[in-house]
């Protein structure tokens, strides 16, 4: 009786093995992972991406819109998404979680994404960070293009739309001028930094800029979920978006429900994949700083990085 247990035991554990070394890849189909167009994105996503692949899965990278691609989640036409800011796609997010999309969970890493201005502005515009300041200062923005009114750059459109909205809601004297790619946000601050001139743009972190400038983001009335759904929250009765971003952002993980029943132990690791703030600033910096291409950054940040990704990976 004794034996027999003892062999049961065995035989279960031998099969535990066979089956853990057969578990991936549990299907050759490629694993679709999302590629966006902001740097930390693209080598995070090259950094899964190379892992998935040394784990004998076949991936395929998809480029696609920030907000767009929630729906293709929810649709099972794509599988990963590495960022998912809270401040930028929380509503599009949410909308693909009940459709069918799955939270694979948080990052250790604390988002921000709002406006933003460099430093030697606080003596242009007394009052800083207040958005009250910023907006008695609104001349000192005007260019002329905006006319009267102070330029807000703000960022390409796919990375949300209520930047304006805001600027209404709150009777803002701006304009919102949005640039086509990241690249013409960085080249506009860099141009007012070299001239010590006035700018206000968008900009978020963990980003690669807090190591290469000194600046700090606005101070709107502080986020409440309610003042993205009830127009009577906030100082406009009337309006939505009378507010800041969170402050405190999230960074999740989001998959499609296919991912999980076609290659559920790739679904496990990715849950553990987990980045911190200074990671992710640094992947950053190695493209827009260092010049990398995203491809070569997860590379160097794999061979740098071993224990962390190997702990993921059990
Ligand atoms: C989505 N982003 C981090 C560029 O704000």
């Amino acid at each position: 009786m004794k034996l027999f247990k003892l062999f049961a035991v065995s035989a279960m554990m031998g099969a535990a093995t066979v089956s853990g070394a057969l578990a991936a890849p549990e299907s050759a189909e490629p694993i679709k992972v999302i590629t966006n167009n902001w740097t930390s994105q693209l080598v995070l996503s090259n950094v899964v991406g190379d892992l998935l692949k040394q784990m004998g899965y076949n991936v395929e990278y998809t480029p696609s819109d920030t907000q767009l691609q929630y729906t293709a989640l929810a649709n099972g036409d794509m599988d990963f998404q590495i960022e998912v800011w809270e401040g930028s796609q929380a509503e599009s997010f949410n909308k693909a979680l009940a459709g069918g999309a799955v939270d694979l969970g948080a990052h250790d890493a604390v988002t921000r994404e709002d406006w933003w201005y460099p430093k030697y502005m606080n003596e242009m515009c007394p009052g800083l960070p207040d958005w009250k300041a910023l907006d008695a200062c609104a001349a000192k923005l005007a260019t002329a293009e905006t006319g009267t009114k102070g330029r807000f750059v703000g960022p390409p459109a796919d990375w949300g739309k209520h930047y304006s909205e805001r600027i209404a809601a709150l009777g803002m004297n701006f304009q919102e001028v949005p640039v086509g790619q990241a690249a013409t946000l960085w080249a506009e601050l860099q141009a007012a930094y070299d001239r010590k001139e006035p700018v206000v743009l968008f900009n978020w972190t963990p980003n690669f800029i807090e190591a290469k400038f000194d600046g700090q983001f606005v101070e709107f009335p502080t986020f409440e979920p309610a003042c993205w759904s009830d127009p009577k929250w906030g100082q406009n009765p009337d309006a939505i978006y009378d507010c800041g971003a969170p402050a405190k952002g999230y960074l999740k993980k989001a998959g499609s429900a296919r991912l999980e029943k076609t290659w559920p132990a790739a679904a496990a690791f990715l849950k553990k994949v987990n980045f911190t703030n200074p990671q992710i600033a640094a992947a950053a910096a190695m493209v827009d700083v260092d010049g990398m291409t995203p491809e070569d950054a997860a590379k160097k940040w794999i061979a740098d990085n071993e224990a962390t990704w190997k702990a993921w990976m059990n």
